[in-house]
């Protein structure tokens, strides 16, 4: 082994060694998750379709080719076929093969892009915006607004020798201090942007993924059918604390998420809004932690 290649291939070795014995792996899973909303599900089963008809492929040809590698090989005294040379038989069944099976497989994949887009019928809207290293929500027909961040212990644990151990924090940088709160089987229709850079708002439970880009507004839409807390990140490299902006989406029953909007609209009064929009951080979770339960 070369010298230059040795220090590599150790180098390789120990971090493929720490990568394994890390806890994290605990909940190795090698598929995807069919997550709690129609969307969600729906890209699920278009990915399983669409992997087994590759599975498929790749056995028969792979299974051909091995095969005729080993059985039709030189020693063994094969002499090669030159039948099958510039045969527009073989060349049409070859071109129109992959085309049907592609076709085949745009169906399912652009009705599930069609319904991802129509954001008809939707119950509600809540305009999201992604602030370095933040988010915000407004909850546009109930006059609702606050922001979410990083929970404190979280925070506090992520600081250089702040001498915490994080795998005793629960939910470690997946937890916020104000969750998303929506209604379980509600058609949720979500507006993006952000105040300063791109981000993107994404929760995996969910099936959506956008970016939240300065000037533009991005939309998206889920139905959660599942009561739960799920939790994301900003999937967008934003600056310095882009790990540090977990989503979480609280999805109570309509009766439990009535109570929740009460208690933050009492909250939010017509005279607690200009603050809240001066002062983001400090007033924005302070307004609405009364009501909510913190580090959830
Ligand atoms: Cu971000």
């Amino acid at each position: 082994m070369s010298k230059f290649l040795k220090p590599l291939v150790s180098a390789t070795g120990a971090l493929s060694a720490s990568l394994l014995a890390s806890p994290a792996f605990a909940a190795w899973q090698v598929n995807l998750t069919p997550g709690v909303t129609e969307l969600s599900k729906q890209a699920y089963s278009l990915h399983m379709t669409i992997l087994e008809i590759c599975t498929g492929i790749a056995v028969v040809v792979f299974g051909a080719m091995i095969y005729s590698i080993i059985k039709f090989r030189h020693s063994k005294g094969a002499v090669p076929d030159t039948t099958l040379l510039h045969s527009t038989k073989v060349e049409i069944i070859w071109t129109a093969i992959p085309i049907i099976i592609l076709v085949f497989m745009a169906i399912p994949a652009a009705r599930a892009l069609i319904k991802i887009e129509d954001t008809r019928g939707s119950e509600m809207t809540i305009k999201v915006t992604g602030f370095q290293w933040k988010w915000q929500y407004e909850y546009l027909d109930q006059k609702v607004s606050f922001y979410s961040t990083l929970s404190r212990d979280s925070n506090f644990a992520r600081q250089l020798n702040s001498g915490v151990d994080v795998n005793t924090i629960p939910d470690y940088l997946l937890s916020v201090d104000n969750p998303l709160v929506v209604p379980v089987g509600k058609k949720v229709r979500v507006l993006l942007t952000a105040g300063d850079v791109i981000h993107a708002w994404w929760v995996p439970a969910l099936g959506m993924k956008k970016d939240a880009i300065p000037g533009f507004v991005n939309e998206l839409w889920f139905k959660a059918d599942q009561i739960g807390i799920y939790r994301g990140q900003c999937a967008e490299l934003c600056g310095r604390d882009h790990g540090f902006m977990p989503v979480v989406v609280d999805v109570r029953s309509q009766a439990d998420y009535d109570t929740w909007l009460k208690s933050q609209q009492s909250a939010n009064t017509p005279a607690a809004a200009p603050a809240v929009a001066a002062a983001p951080a400090a007033e924005g979770s302070a307004s609405s932690a009364a009501a909510t339960p913190a580090s959830t």
